[in-house]
């Protein structure tokens, strides 16, 4: 059962090289949180990812909302990653055609495949996504820096996604030749995939709420952890909107590891 193996024994089980350097980042800084960083002004954002990079082992954007968003905004992004020691996830959640997924990977302000190490998208296109994204990357070993989460599940309550596009996902997301540009799933079960050599992103994180006025639907760091089985728990309004930011951070971080340790303990 992948849930009770260590991130370290799974990095050596990963086809992407992306997930393999995050499941050994993510055991060496002791840490399976990621922060949503869901603010709208560039200077915001940098400040946050400086507060609570040391506690990270991703930083996952929307750049789409970003008012004032610049190439200064990526360098500086990219050297407080590099300090801190976290990845860059842009969670842009790519569906369209493999010609256009690979144009919005590319090219554009964004210029995305350039910076972000991950990036998120959906199956709903089929294997073409995973296609499209690459080419955006060119020939030779470009793809081995770079990575792709898929989505099998959504915390919205209310989504269509049911039992057979998850496992219609799981299958794109293991087999076939793009299985090494794939370094995870994003999905709400432990049940949702099976490969160890996968990491399982698990967003709706949060302490003290359960669900928020626009259908997010939340469970505490324990319960995505050990009842879930995500590997890493992705908060956002559970940092953002602390009284003290590195505080929250560190909470979160204890939590989501502790419970790790647990999981694998048992
Ligand atoms: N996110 C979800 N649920 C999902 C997927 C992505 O919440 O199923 I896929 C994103 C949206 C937001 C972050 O950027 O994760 C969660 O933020 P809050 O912790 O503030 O709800």
């Amino acid at each position: 059962q992948r849930t009770k193996l260590t991130y370290e024994s799974r990095a050596n089980l990963a086809k992407s090289a992306v997930a393999k350097r995050l499941f050994n980042l993510m055991a060496s800084k002791q840490t399976n949180l990621c922060l949503a960083a869901d603010l709208t002004k560039a200077d915001d954002i940098l400040d946050i990812a400086d507060k609570c990079g040391p506690h990270i082992c991703l930083l996952k954007t929307h750049v789409d909302f970003v008012e004032d968003f610049s190439e200064g905004f990526i360098t500086n992004l990219k050297s407080l990653a590099k300090r801190h020691n976290f990845l860059l996830m842009e969670d842009r959640k790519f569906a369209d055609i493999g010609n256009t997924v690979s144009l919005q990977y590319g090219k554009g302000i964004y210029k995305i495949s350039s910076w972000a190490d991950l990036v998120t998208a959906h199956t709903l296109p089929g294997r073409s996504v995973l296609q499209g994204l690459k080419a955006a990357l060119g020939p030779g070993d470009a793809s081995k820096e770079r990575g792709v989460f898929l989505l099998a599940e959504m915390s919205a309550s209310g989504n269509l996604i049911d039992d057979k596009y998850k496992e219609n996902s799981n299958k794109i997301a293991t087999e076939g030749a793009d299985v090494d540009f794939v370094a995870g799933v994003v999905c709400q079960s432990s049940k949702t995939f099976a490969f160890p050599g996968l990491l399982q992103l698990t967003p709706g994180v949060k302490i003290d709420e359960s669900v928020d006025k626009l259908g997010q639907q939340y469970q505490t760091p324990e319960h995505v952890i050990q009842e879930r089985g995500a590997d890493i728990g992705v908060v956002g309004r559970g940092i953002l909107q602390a009284s003290n930011v590195e505080q929250a951070a560190q909470t979160y971080r204890d939590r989501l590891w502790a419970a790790y340790k647990d999981r694998v303990a048992k």
